[in-house]
């Protein structure tokens, strides 16, 4: 707390008793809601350094997307400078920031309601449509292959090559799963579809909400690349359509609600986003590349016995990949009624 207050004490905001409340949504940074008495004002945060080495680019890169994102129905959450004038804070070798917290604000970490799947839409459309007019190689590099899967897939071999057995035999199923369907999911051709800059961890508690259910803005922008919308659909769908956490253990929770997935596209097609053939036609693949994706980082991680995310228990790594491949199948399932409802909303296509 001593600390957090001294850290506090750097930034340049009215002097105040303030409280401090550990959020552990985040599965890499270090985060605080700050608050006076039962007000909460700021979120101050701890970026981890070993994972985002560029931090220079990466507040480079929020500073460009927020002076893009002005628009009457988008909220945005800036950043506080320090009393000096600078966005983060560098204080014995860690790096700090603050930002405003917009009032009653919330976030929902699942979900089984129609509208807040329309909203998450809505915004993700509007933001991609505020963004769109940058070139997507105006923004450096935050994490060097971030959603490559050939890299993601080398990373697992690594790891699989140096996992003690017991690692091994407990994840007997999801190593074989890996092995039985990357290479149809690493056949899939990116040469056409157009580069964007993305937000690229677009899951539903990165979506801000008010409290009558309005989706405000989308929050943590520390992976702003370019990227995919697909990567960016995915990771909306992968936690929005499914009605539990990544990490739920009871595998038979895990479900494809349909009715979200079109009340999202709906949501998406009334923000006005326009895609081009290809784009349009790699969607659905995105509903599957990225719980497959993000299954493949969390295997990898559980080999490598928890180095990169934060874990509350041992084999957390390993029943989150559970649940995400589970949810990857469930989305190869329905990959016809995807591509049905994604050719019947967006026929509209930019070239
Ligand atoms: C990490 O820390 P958090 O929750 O914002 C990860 C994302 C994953 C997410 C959950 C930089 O994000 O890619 O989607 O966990 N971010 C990084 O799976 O690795
Ligand atoms: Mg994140």
């Amino acid at each position: 707390m001593e600390k957090l207050r001294k850290i506090l004490s750097y930034f340049d905001i009215p002097k105040g008793a303030y409280q401090f409340e550990f959020i552990s949504n985040g599965l890499i940074n270090d985060t605080f809601l700050v608050k006076e008495g039962c007000e909460s004002n700021y979120i101050l945060q701890k970026i981890n350094t070993s994972v985002f080495k560029n931090v220079n680019g990466l507040v480079k890169n929020i500073a460009i997307i927020l002076s893009q994102l002005d628009h009457t129905a988008y909220e945005k959450v800036h950043l506080i400078n320090t009393k000096t004038g600078k966005p983060i804070l560098n204080w014995e070798n860690e790096i700090w920031r603050l930002m405003n917290y917009i009032p009653d604000s919330h976030v929902y970490n699942t979900t089984n309601d129609v509208q807040i799947a329309f909203e998450t839409g809505k915004i993700l459309g509007l933001f991609h449509n505020l963004v769109k007019g940058l070139h997507p190689q105006e923004l450096e590099i935050t994490i060097q292959n971030f959603h490559n899967l050939t890299y993601r897939y080398a990373q697992f071999l690594e790891a699989y090559e140096n996992a003690s057995d017991t690692h091994l035999q407990e994840a007997y199923h999801e190593i074989d799963f890996v092995k039985n369907n990357i290479s149809t999911l690493l056949s899939i051709d990116f040469d056409k579809i157009p580069l964007r800059i993305c937000h690229n961890d677009t899951k539903l508690n990165n979506v801000l909400f008010s409290i009558d259910k309005k989706a405000l803005c989308l929050i943590d922008l520390d992976t702003l690349m370019p990227g995919f919308f697909l990567y960016d659909f995915g990771d909306a769908i992968r936690t929005l359509v499914n009605p539990v956490t990544e990490d739920e253990r009871d595998l038979s929770l895990i479900m494809f609600d349909k009715m979200m997935f079109s009340s999202f596209l709906k949501g998406l097609k009334k923000s006005g986003l326009k895609f081009t053939q290809t784009e349009r036609e790699s969607l659905h693949f995105g509903a599957i590349l990225m719980p497959f994706l993000h299954g493949i980082r969390a295997l990898t991680d559980y080999l490598e016995k928890n180095k990169y995310y934060k874990v509350a228990y041992a084999n957390q790594n390993l029943d989150r990949c559970k649940s995400l491949f589970r949810f990857a199948e469930l989305a190869v399932e329905n990959t016809n009624f995807m591509k049905e409802e994604i050719q019947n909303r967006f026929e509209i296509l930019e070239n």
